[in-house]
């Protein structure tokens, strides 16, 4: 068990895209996320986790660069062997550009860019960022509890969309999703640098916490000012996930002045935008 976090309710899951309703897409804006099982099929599930594995590996030209390790083994992390570093991978980050089979699931996945679609009331969605969080058996870090336009420079924050797609079974042992309903409504909400940028953890209303656990191919899509996080991964299972972000083609950028203007505490900027 972990302070910060519950592991007896599990958010409500859609078993197939093709099931999706209007009220799905009111429970969206109602709570701020709608989980989605087999959004990939498994062969797309296999392509992807092939595409991981050349990143992980090397076998792509750049793939070096877009390789962060686990902070508990960085030390060790240039003497580790490619088994060594594959398993102790924290993210992988901006690959798309190199990437086709990648690339292609982030732009031009029908369900994922029809469901976009629907959220963002009838815009296109445009894709801000891609990463990939791989939280590896016993060492795999949390990701504290966030709102991820702590991080982005569009806005307004509505038209700023995540998609989380599990490419293992992500489960409460391994670290899957964990979301607060509704907080997508509450605002802005300042992040300090402690152990990630996040949420002070005082601030978090863990009592609203349900789980998203999904199987392969699943995805959860949430708004970009849902409270979410990811406990630690102490368990055998590995957990690897995609990350996609979108903006609605209408969202424009936002300055440091504005995003200050969401994201402070006091007189002091408290988003995670750096510089
Ligand atoms: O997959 C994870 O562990 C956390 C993902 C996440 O919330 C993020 O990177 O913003």
């Amino acid at each position: 068990m972990h302070p910060l976090y519950r592991f007896d309710q599990s958010a409500p899951v859609v078993a197939d895209p093709a099931a999706l309703t209007d009220e799905h897409i009111a429970a969206y804006h109602r709570d701020g996320f709608l989980a989605v099982e087999g959004v990939l099929t498994p062969a797309e599930v296999e392509s992807a986790k092939a595409a991981l594995a050349d990143l992980l590996y090397f076998r792509v030209p750049d793939a070096e660069r877009v390789v962060q390790p686990e902070p508990a083994i960085k030390d060790l992390w240039p003497s580790f062997s490619p088994d060594q570093k594959a398993d102790a991978t924290r993210k992988l980050f901006r690959f798309i550009e190199f990437e086709p089979r990648l690339k292609s699931l982030a732009v031009e996945h029908p369900a994922i860019q029809a469901l976009l679609t629907r959220l963002l009331g009838g815009e296109a969605p445009v894709l801000i960022q891609d990463m990939a969080l791989l939280k590896p058996p016993h060492i795999g870090t949390e990701k504290p509890w966030h709102q991820d336009m702590a991080y982005f420079t569009w806005g307004p924050p509505e038209k700023v969309i995540g998609v989380w797609i599990a490419l293992d079974a992500a489960t409460a042992e391994n670290g899957c999703m964990h979301v607060l309903p509704g907080t997508h409504t509450e605002g802005a909400r300042p992040h300090f640098h402690l152990r990630d940028c996040q949420l002070a953890d005082a601030a978090v209303d863990v009592e609203r916490d349900v789980l998203v656990p999904l199987a392969p191919g699943g995805a959860l899509f949430f708004s970009s000012l849902l409270h979410h996080g990811t406990p630690p991964n102490q368990s055998p299972h590995r957990r690897w996930a995609l990350q996609y972000h979108y903006r609605a083609a209408s969202a424009t950028p936002v300055t440091r002045d504005e995003h200050a203007a969401l994201f402070f505490d006091g007189d002091l900027y408290a988003g995670c935008l750096g510089g």
